[in-house]
């Protein structure tokens, strides 16, 4: 296939409640790509609305997602930061794919089935789409990796099937255009580190989640000291000291959890915390891991506050990252014209 330049995608939705999975699974990530990658990131809130949003809620929550990420060390002159609805060819291209994915393809998707329960009916077409409009997202850039969460990995599986299908159906016009063997690379999913599915402080069976009812499930990125210290202390655990290595974790998902976090926050493998805390109470555990949580997150928190008073300067950002974001994916959108055969204005 085809060789493509390296180029970083991710995208996080302003859906409220920013929380240490989304920190630790993508953004800290996104941090990190920075050195070494041309990146893109994208908050994504033409996905918000495939659940009911309210408005002024929905623009608080945009700016938030975008103060997080520059708070936490993205730099928006290097990247580029924007929103989705600012760059139509996301929902351009995500129309397109609507007619390259297929319905057995999109019922698969477990995401969809726990998002809209039992009351299917009742869910809207762009809940069973969003997997289409991902691809568009990553695919609009022909980004070739992409940092997220476990959670993602089945949408990032489609997103190669819809790449792979739209290369083949259109193979001899994707030659005839002077694109070789391929037109998008297939991306790839970057899943990696101790802390790829963080799961809820009171339930170790349950994702830490944006809408979970409980605010003691999981540690907010905007959380002062106290409130960190308060959930971790609280944390659910159960009555044995830790073990002193890996696999006596097993079948004990609240010790596993708080041991990745821990990890993940000292950037050090799960089995050096081990070495270090094996034998240990949670109790004194839990102390440790509430200084190294407020020191990293708390200078986040700090600054999203300062951000997210001003608005003009994240709006700037925004509208700044978007005309960037616009002047790559257009050409890409052309050509993707060009293969399908539509006639356009030159
Ligand atoms: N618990 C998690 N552990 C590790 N990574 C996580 N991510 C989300 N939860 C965890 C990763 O964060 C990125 C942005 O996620 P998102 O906001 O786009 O969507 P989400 O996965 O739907 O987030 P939530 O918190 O789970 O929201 P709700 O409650 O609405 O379902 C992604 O890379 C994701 O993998």
């Amino acid at each position: 296939m085809a060789a493509f330049k390296e180029l970083v995608f991710s995208g996080v939705q302003p859906t409220g409640n920013l929380h240490l999975g989304n920190y630790l699974g993508a953004i800290s990530r996104f941090v990190t790509m920075q050195e070494t990658h041309d990146c893109i990131y994208c908050v994504v809130d033409l996905h918000a609305i495939t659940v009911p949003q309210d408005p002024r809620e929905l623009t608080d929550q945009i700016r938030e997602v975008t103060a997080a990420f520059i708070a936490a060390g993205i730099d928006p002159k290097k990247n580029i930061v924007f929103n989705q609805s600012q760059v139509p060819q996301h929902a351009e291209l995500a129309w397109i794919f609507n007619c390259v994915a297929r319905m057995g393809w999109l019922n698969r998707m477990t995401q969809f089935k726990e998002k809209a329960g039992k009351d299917r009916e009742n869910a809207s077409v762009g809940l069973f789409a969003y997997p289409t409009l991902m691809a568009a997202d990553i695919l609009a850039y022909r980004a070739t990796h992409v940092p997220v969460g476990d959670d993602q990995k089945q949408h990032l599986e489609l997103s190669r099937d819809i790449a792979q299908k739209f290369n083949n159906d259109w193979a001899e016009a994707i030659v005839e255009n002077g694109h070789g063997d391929a037109f998008f690379p297939l991306p790839e999913p970057l899943i990696q580190g101790p802390a790829t599915r963080v799961m809820s402080l009171r339930d170790g069976s349950k994702k830490m989640s944006k809408s979970d009812p409980s605010d003691y499930s999981r540690i907010n990125l905007t959380d002062d000291a106290d409130a960190i210290a308060q959930k971790v202390r609280k944390a659910k655990t159960d009555p044995e000291p830790l073990p002193s290595e890996a696999a006596g974790l097993s079948g004990r998902p609240e010790a596993e959890n708080l041991v990745g976090i821990f990890a993940a926050l000292k950037g050090v493998p799960r089995e050096a915390v081990l070495a270090e805390f094996g034998g240990a109470q949670f109790s004194a555990f839990k102390g440790v891991l509430v200084d190294l949580a407020v020191e990293r997150l708390a200078p986040i928190a700090g600054e999203m506050k300062r951000l997210t008073q001003d608005s003009a300067y994240i709006d700037a950002v925004l509208a700044d990252g978007s005309e960037r974001a616009r002047a790559i994916a257009q050409p890409n959108i052309d050509a993707v014209k060009d293969i399908l055969g539509f006639v356009r204005g030159r």
